[in-house]
């Protein structure tokens, strides 16, 4: 990209319509060049800011959608390369760009979004290299030659929708010959200010379409929550005005409820989870968004013309599916479903909280999500590419923003042991998935730096600060965090001791910091009877490692029990689902966290799938997100403890627990699979495993075996 230069749209004021300000509309940038052969080779290395769809002779240069990834553009910016050999002639050639606002240009002042430091109207850098068959080439660079107009989207940010006039469309303004004498010459553009970079990130794409389930006076149930849009075809008449708008759920007959929309509302911003489409009166027009996603399993549309066909896109980051989970309880099939449709939804190019309010990279959500992400899916290199995002936003002191990437806010709220470890433990999980020391060294000296600021922040190896136990279900009686941060500051030394070794460094620091957490967290809560009543208490003892064989057995008992007294009712918040089914089944338990899973009556998960949910809560009395992730631990268990598929500390470990209730279990991860037909069992292994049955360990290599229990 040495050659080419950022170029943007100069002001063009009475090109403007007076209500919106200018970086709400879209633009439009153009070239044309000519070519004496046919290339046998041509890439295009290209980077819109925000994003942006590049079309080479009328077609588009990829699938993907939201292209360009969000980073801290002041600090890393990454370009895509798409190979266009095929869309270029011998002769005149065009290259079109329509350019959107994104998270480059968000003018929410929520999360610190308009005062982002790299905060500008869109822009783009492109470089056409192409080769011909004798062996010479050239090079086609985004320059102050190129032209700029307006484009069709009169508004558009991110989380709020866009207001798309299909008669502002430049028809042919991606192709040779399009009269562009009415556009202006671009304006050269201050670089975004990040280094530009070229690493490999998974797509994002629209991955399913689905057809409504239902219609009813212009409301379409697409039957399940999912991320993206809606595409829609009609015969409108020129001018009129169709609005789309998307919700989660309805307050009442014709509204949706406030918390299926995003914060816009607060900010009295122009649309709130909608778009409006202005039509040009051809026939069979159609319109999805290009510079927004939206979190819905329903969209209301006004004012359509008869015969309107509307279709829902799910769009999310495309990692290729390597797990399956089926079994004989519908209800963990469906919690199964609605964990994994919560995950797909909730990673659109980063992981984010939810699909429709906040699309934030929140940092403790995919720390509680890691496990069962990478049980699903080959999500290695976005979880790499966002774990990049960490080191750009990351202070000098090594703390770190509860979201990532961020544009200057979450330092100080939304942080906290229990989100930051999300940048120890996830690389560590990923490890225990893929076996890849890479991504450890990558990151190693800014783990280290923020581990430092962990134990800085901890007093005599106590920490206390930031979220804990979040969204619980008693909102008045939360576990204290200095207990959940504590354990957070142990796990994530034993986890640095690990990689330490792995990468052959020193671990003798995070061994002593590890013995000395566990000591002061014994001392300070061990067998307390202030904290007693918390499951999240004794989950945390147990799934963190603080206790030794006996105690840790003793805890896993306390906890069934208290399971057990609460009518076996979950009762914690994030902290404690993710711990809670791992401490019971462990030892003895996963009868346990089977009823407390599949507990018609809330608070439970089952409780949520027979309210209809068909993706997981961000509460367990659903009075806010209906598309969140975090608590999606459960289908974690699925795969660990009721197929028994564990990628480990040590490798493989098959370990599946025979639960009454569930007469039979199919599950396949990578090159992994199990069948359970009530006691005979066969498994097929593409590596090395421990079996451990009965309380009995058994090394199995690689191979098919068939066992009964
Ligand atoms: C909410 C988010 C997220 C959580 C933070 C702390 O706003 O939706 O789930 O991690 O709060």
């Amino acid at each position: 990209m040495l050659s080419a230069v950022w170029i943007t749209t100069p002001e063009i004021p009475d090109m403007l319509p007076d209500t919106f300000k200018y970086g709400d509309r879209s633009v439009y940038f153009r070239h044309e060049f000519t070519l004496n052969n046919v290339p046998a080779k041509a890439v295009i290395k290209l980077c819109v800011l925000g994003l942006g769809v590049c079309n080479i002779n009328g077609t588009a240069v990829t699938d993907d959608v939201l292209t360009t990834p969000f980073t801290a553009y002041d600090k890393r910016v990454i370009y895509r390369t798409f190979d266009v050999t095929k869309l270029l002639k011998q002769g005149k050639n065009a290259i079109g760009i329509h350019a959107g606002n994104g998270f480059y240009n968000s003018n929410m002042r929520t999360w610190n979004d308009c005062m982002a430091p790299w905060r500008d109207k869109p822009k783009a850098i492109a470089e056409l290299c192409i080769t011909f068959a004798d062996g010479s080439n050239t090079v086609v660079c985004s320059s102050k030659d190129w032209r700029t107009a307006l484009g069709p989207c009169l508004y558009n940010q991110m989380r709020q929708g866009e207001i798309f006039d299909a008669n502002l469309i430049q028809k042919g303004y991606d192709s040779p010959c399009f009269d562009d004498t009415k556009w202006a010459k671009v304006k050269l553009a201050h670089a975004p200010g990040g280094v530009l970079s070229d690493e490999e990130t998974t797509p994002i794409r629209i991955t399913e379409t689905l057809k409504p389930v239902s219609v009813k006076d212009g409301v379409y149930d697409f039957g399940v929550n999912i991320s993206g849009w809606v595409k829609i075809k009609l015969n409108g008449i020129k001018g009129q005005t169709i609005g789309i708008t998307y919700g989660e759920a309805f307050k009442n007959e014709t509204e949706f409820t406030d918390e299926s929309r995003t914060f816009t509302i607060t900010e009295n911003l122009p649309l709130h989870a909608a778009c409006k489409y202005i039509c040009s009166g051809e026939k069979g027009e159609t319109y999805a968004p290009t510079f927004c996603y939206f979190g819905f399993r329903y969209v209301k549309i006004d004012n359509a013309p008869d015969g309107l066909e509307v279709e829902a896109q799910f769009v999310h980051t495309a990692f290729d599916t390597v797990g399956r989970f089926e079994c004989s309880d519908g209800m963990l099939n469906k919690l199964h479903d609605a964990s994994v449709r919560a995950i797909k939804s909730n990673f659109v190019g980063i992981p984010t909280d939810c699909p429709h309010r906040e699309q934030n990279g929140w940092t403790g959500d995919a720390l509680f999500s890691i496990g069962e992400t990478l049980l699903n899916f080959d999500a290695t290199d976005a979880y790499r590419k966002w774990l990049r995002d960490f080191i750009d936003v990351q202070r000098p002191s090594g703390q770190l923003p509860g979201i990532v990437p961020c544009a200057g806010w979450g330092y100080n709220w939304g942080s906290g042991p229990a989100w930051d470890s999300a940048f120890i433990l996830i690389p560590y999980t990923i490890y225990t998935h893929t076996k890849n020391t890479d991504i450890i060294k990558e990151l190693w000296q800014n783990m280290a730096l923020y581990m430092s600021y962990f134990e800085s922040m901890a007093d005599g190896y106590i920490a206390d600060f930031g979220l804990g136990d979040w969204c619980p279900v008693d909102t008045k009686d939360v576990c204290p965090t200095a207990i959940t941060d504590t354990a957070y500051l142990f796990a994530d030394a034993v986890a640095m001791s690990r990689m330490a070794r792995l990468i052959g460094k020193d671990s003798s620091h995070w061994d002593e910091l590890a013995l000395k957490v566990k000591a002061a967290w014994k001392a300070a809560f061990w067998q307390n009877k202030t904290y007693e009543h918390y499951q999240t208490y004794w989950a945390c003892a147990v799934y963190q490692g603080l206790l030794d064989a006996d105690e840790a057995k003793y805890a896993s008992s306390k906890l069934a029990e208290l399971v057990a007294i609460n009518g076996y009712h979950i009762n914690c918040g994030v902290l404690g689902a993710k711990y809670i089914f791992d401490a019971l089944s462990d030892y003895g338990y996963a009868d346990v966290a089977y009823k407390m899973a599949t507990n018609p009556t809330y608070p439970s998960y089952a409780y949520w799938i027979n309210s209809g949910m068909t993706t997981l809560c961000e509460t367990w009395n659903m009075n806010s997100s209906l598309n969140h992730h975090m608590f999606s631990e459960i289908d974690d268990w699925l795969y660990r403890h009721v197929a028994g598929i564990e990628f480990g500390d040590d490798g493989l470990v098959i370990a599946p627990k025979i639960i009454d209730g569930i007469d039979w279990v199919k599950a396949a991860v990578r090159g992994v699979s199990i069948e359970r037909q009530q006691n005979r069992i066969s498994l097929v292994i593409d590596r090395q495993a421990t079996l451990l049955l009965c309380g009995k360990a058994t090394p199995l290599e690689k191979g098919n075996y068939y066992f009964t229990v």
